[in-house]
């Protein structure tokens, strides 16, 4: 598990201040006092949302600051209550005190639409009018607005993917996920150089990032045990869409046969893997390739109606396209 955190500061409105305003109209003698109340300052407030996937947001943006109420005005008008500032945050986040008050978490937002007041709006303060008594008939005194809440917060959120890379050894799976997110995993020209799952972040526009999971490569027999065994595909069993990678420049094996063995590796494994949708991606199109495996690959995706994408991780090519095909699956089973 991977864990994604931020720190930020939120501070609420300030309370508009009371009113000191008397009547006057020109046929009434005593004119009272008419100052209204200032407005409430606003709340921030953190919801969670599930189209919002990581904090990776908070990167960019750190201090949140809700709008102060205004000042109560005379005729017993009450000042206007400042707008709350509503913070999206993935389902799952954990809020924690800032570093050194404590670790017990003030709120754990494990619902879409649960929602947690991070710092609650100052209160308006009271105008003239609400100081008169019967001896007191023209008072001059006001409630000052009170300040806005502010604090420093934590936020955690345990990642899960939302899409799982597989394929052969050597496929490229690392390579590509060093390309597409913030990991950096080891990438070597053996196979098994990837020897755990290792999670990272894509930064898929702001506010639309996904978690991509790179596992080690399986090979015939995973499901018995064979190399590093299907061990490592629970981490897969939770992702929106399977990136089904293959080596485009293996001259030795057809690529069908290749495919063949991952599918039958994930139908092996069973817990819906093989039913989960699948994006195949042929991999280090920048060497030279044989254009039937690619033909090969291609109708087998459009026998399956899976979108096929060819990629060069090295060059940086082909990923803006597959992004977007990835992007529509995790995007898909969003729920309002
Ligand atoms: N030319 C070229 N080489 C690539 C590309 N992508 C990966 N490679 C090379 O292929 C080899 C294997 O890459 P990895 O990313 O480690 O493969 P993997 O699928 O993670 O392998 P395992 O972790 O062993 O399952 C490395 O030598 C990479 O440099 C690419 O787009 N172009
Ligand atoms: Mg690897």
């Amino acid at each position: 598990m991977f864990l994604d955190s931020a720190r930020i500061f939120v501070k609420a409105g300030r309370g508009g201040s009371g009113c000191v305003s008397f009547r006057r109209e020109k046929f009434v003698p005593k004119g009272g006092p008419d100052g209204g109340d200032g407005g409430h300052g606003g709340d921030v407030v953190l919801v969670a949302r599930s189209q919002v996937r990581t904090l990776v947001a908070f990167r960019y943006k750190r201090s949140f600051k809700a709008e102060s109420g205004q000042h109560g005005q005379g005729s017993l008008k009450t000042g206007a209550s400042g707008r709350r500032l509503v913070l999206s945050v993935p389902v799952g986040t954990v809020i924690l005190p800032d570093e050194g008050e404590g670790d017990a978490p003030l709120a754990d937002l494990v619902e879409a639409g649960q929602r947690f007041v991070a710092a609650k709006g100052g209160r308006g303060g009271r105008g003239n009018t609400r100081f008169k008594t019967a001896t007191h008939q023209a008072p001059r005194e006001f409630g000052p607005g009170e300040e806005g809440q502010e604090r420093h917060l934590r936020l955690e959120l345990k990642l899960l993917a939302d899409v799982g890379l597989v394929g052969l050894p050597n496929a490229g799976k690392s390579t590509l996920l060093s390309v597409i997110t913030n990991a950096r995993p080891k990438i070597a020209a053996y196979p098994f150089t990837t020897l755990r799952p290792i999670l990272g972040v894509v930064e898929w526009e702001r506010h639309r990032s996904f978690v991509v999971a790179d596992i080690p490569g399986l090979i015939e027999g995973a499901h018995r045990g064979a190399g590093l065994g299907d061990q490592f595909l629970k981490h897969v069993e939770r992702t929106r869409v399977l990136l089904h990678l293959v080596d485009l420049t293996d001259p030795v094996t057809p690529p069908l046969e290749r495919v063949r063995v991952i599918e039958n590796e994930l139908a092996s494994y069973g817990a819906g893997l093989s039913e989960k949708p699948v994006v195949l991606v042929g991999t280090k199109a920048d060497m030279p390739f044989e254009p039937e495996h690619e033909a090969a690959l291609k109708a087998y995706a459009g026998e399956r109606g899976l979108p096929y994408r060819r990629i060069s991780a090295a060059a940086h090519k082909g990923l803006e396209p597959l992004l977007r095909a990835v992007w529509s699956f995790v995007a898909e089973e969003e729920s309002p």
